[in-house]
């Protein structure tokens, strides 16, 4: 089928093995790629395995309109069993390594087994090696990343891990280009743990196209539409030109406002110093944009750090190594974010985990402990938690093992769910969010759901069906056509892309014609694999999976516009039984069989029973 290089790459780093396979005409039909893929190789081939020993396997996965002159279309996903959580683990990347994955010749990398010494693999379309990295180990991903560069040329697309991932803290990323990330899950200890330091690709191969003029004009067409596009979130201003300016940072403003910028380990849902973290206060820092190949809304800002050193900076990870550690300094803020991206560690996690120290700190629970808003103490932290030594040693695992650690009631603001520490939006007022957070197919992530934007544009402190309907439809859309076709959601999310392009750009490229009941099919069906793995690889399951930490059920905000709110336990749990109900999950959240075999997943009952 076009739009697909229809072939897998395999490597076993442990026998070093190569081996090229077809992509099934069933698995383009039923998976589309991405997420997709990725779930299904997961669930066939890595079952009861640790994953950081030598048979868990890590997956490399474009969509079929990865690296086509579309907007945004430089995405990948990267999927494993994650180390952090125990259960189904992915991110997304947008970097020049999608791109030339793809030209390659390969749909998806599947890295198998452990190299007996550092490693890197080489792609060149044809020609696949492993290569002695032995120089490389120890080094940042900034240096790493220049000297690939300087060895194999600019035309290249790298992906690499830092000292973290080498050590397997938990939460390691995998970064490219010195700033996108395959933040979350762990994958960066994955690829640490089969000593595979990097990967690099550079493919000049044509991608088959079903209707190469059409697809032309529907790329031209929509790059025009995102450059006038007026934006849809809250800010007159907010438009084509005010994004290049800002990005997410704007964010920061709007969060404050509505009283979800999460402050002092989500204590708070605002920040007394917000202005002096937002956009405005980022632009005055701004020196340059940078981002992922084929995207003319470049979103990542570069600013100058308190080392004077190149940082780049988005809502996430300012809010998470800012607020949320009271730390309101931008430069040293920018810092961190440098010190995660270098070191090559989930920017969200670690903040989580810092902010988790504070409060430990605070409350007597640890010696030697770090205040809120210690920069230097979070500078050495960050270097602890890579030699696993001191306060680091605590976090090593993330925030749920670290409540363990230390005990107390620490778990009840652990913020965390499955294991995976929340991302930037504090829920004491957002039951939709928590709702979003609490049924994330990889943990406390935003990814899926964004509810925060359109709960509070209505009917904001419901925890009514229409709410949870919603929730279901923004998972169908992003956690399952834009991880299956691999391309960023900004230009949906931010700057007014209608969601029927992107099926007039599948059609395009591969002929398939999908409904938007086909879409939220191939949405329910990773949902029901993915939960499914979860179910198998834990082993048990019950629905406190599915529920957010006791602190936004237990602690009213103390300060801000929203001062004495919380969420209702009883109605969220009530809220969750609605989506088990509409997902047709049981009442632990288990699919039900009738559910698997109405999204085609007949074997994976049959599995799961005998399993
Ligand atoms: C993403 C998560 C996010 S979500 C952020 S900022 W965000 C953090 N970024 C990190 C980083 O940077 N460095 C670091 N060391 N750790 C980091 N951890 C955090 O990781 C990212 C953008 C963003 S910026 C978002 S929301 C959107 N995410 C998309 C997605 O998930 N899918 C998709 N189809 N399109 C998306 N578009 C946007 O992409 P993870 P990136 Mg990363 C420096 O993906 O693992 O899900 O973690 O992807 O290429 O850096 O782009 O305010
Ligand atoms: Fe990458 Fe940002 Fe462009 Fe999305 S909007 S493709 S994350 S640079």
């Amino acid at each position: 089928m076009q739009g697909y290089m229809n072939k897998i790459l395999r490597i076993n780093l442990s026998s070093g093995k190569i081996s090229k396979e077809e992509i099934s005409h069933e698995m383009k039909i039923k998976y589309i790629g991405g997420r997709g893929f990725a779930i299904r190789t997961l669930w066939e081939e890595v079952q009861g395995v640790d994953p950081l020993k030598e048979d868990n396997k890590i997956v490399f996965s474009t969509g079929p309109l990865t690296g086509l002159p579309l907007p945004s279309s430089g995405k990948m996903v990267i999927a494993s069993k994650s180390p952090l959580t125990g259960g189904y683990g992915d991110s997304s990347i947008g970097t020049k390594a999608s791109m030339h994955l793809k030209k390659t010749g390969y749909d998806m990398l599947i890295v198998e087994g452990k190299a007996k010494f550092p490693s890197y693999i080489f792609v060149e379309n044809d020609e696949v090696k492993i290569c002695d990295a032995k120089d490389l180990w120890g080094k940042g991903t900034f240096e790493a990343q220049d000297f690939l560069e300087a060895k194999h040329g600019q035309n290249t697309g790298i992906l690499l891990i830092g000292p973290a991932g080498e050590r397997m803290v938990r939460f390691a990323s995998i970064i490219s280009q010195k700033g996108r990330a395959a933040g979350r899950t762990g994958m960066g200890a994955v690829m640490g743990s089969k000593n595979l330091k990097g990967i690099v690709m550079k493919g000049n191969n044509e991608i088959p196209l079903f209707d190469a003029e059409k697809l032309k004009a529907l790329g031209k067409g929509s790059y025009g539409l995102i450059r006038g596009s007026e934006g849809i979130t809250n800010k007159d201003q907010q438009n084509y030109d005010f994004w290049l300016r800002q990005g997410t940072m704007a964010t920061v403003e709007w969060g404050q406002e509505n009283g979800c910028l999460p402050a002092y380990n989500y204590r708070e849902g605002t920040f007394k110093f917000a202005k002096q973290l937002d956009g405005y206060a980022m632009e005055k820092i701004k020196i340059d944009r940078k981002g992922c190949p084929l995207c003319i809304m470049q979103c990542g800002n570069i600013v100058k750090d308190a080392e004077g050193k190149d940082s780049e900076l988005d809502y996430e990870n300012v809010v998470m190594l800012g607020s949320v550690l009271g730390l309101k300094d931008l430069k040293q803020i920018s810092t961190l974010v440098r010190f995660a991206d270098d070191y090559g560690l989930d920017a969200i996690s670690l903040g989580s985990c810092l902010g988790f120290l504070m409060e430990a700190s605070e409350k007597g629970l640890i010696s030697d402990g770090i205040a809120w808003g210690d920069y230097e103490g979070c500078k050495r932290v960050i270097k602890d938690i890579i030699n696993n030594r001191g306060n680091g040693a605590i976090v090593f695992e993330g925030t749920l093992k670290a409540a363990q650690l230390i005990g107390g009631n620490s778990k009840d603001w652990a913020m965390q769910v499955k294991g995976m520490e929340i991302s930037a939006y504090d829920c004491h007022g957002l039951p939709g969010m928590a709702l979003a957070f609490g049924t994330s197919p990889v943990g406390g992530h935003h990814r899926d759901a964004w509810m925060a934007a359109y709960e509070i544009g209505k009917d904001r402190f419901s925890y009514g069906r229409e709410k949870v309907e919603k929730l279901i439809e923004m998972q169908r859309w992003r956690g399952g056509m834009f991880e299956a076709l691999t391309v960023c959601r900004f230009p949906w999310v931010e700057l007014n892309l209608v969601l029927t392009k992107y099926l007039e750009f599948l059609e395009a490229a591969t002929g398939l014609a999908l409904s938007d009941k086909d879409i939220f099919d191939l949405g329910d069906r990773f949902y029901a694999l993915m939960r499914a793995y979860w179910v198998r690889e834990k082993g048990i399951w019950d629905r406190e999976m599915d529920v957010p930490p006791a602190r936004w059920f237990n602690e009213p905000l103390k300060e801000g516009n929203l001062k004495g709110i919380k969420l209702d336990k009883g109605k969220y749990v009530e809220m969750l039984s609605m989506y088990y109900e509409l997902r047709g999950w049981d009442a632990n959240g288990i699919p039900k069989k009738e559910t698997f075999q109405r999204l085609g997943l007949g074997d994976v009952v049959e599995v799961k029973r005998n399993g």
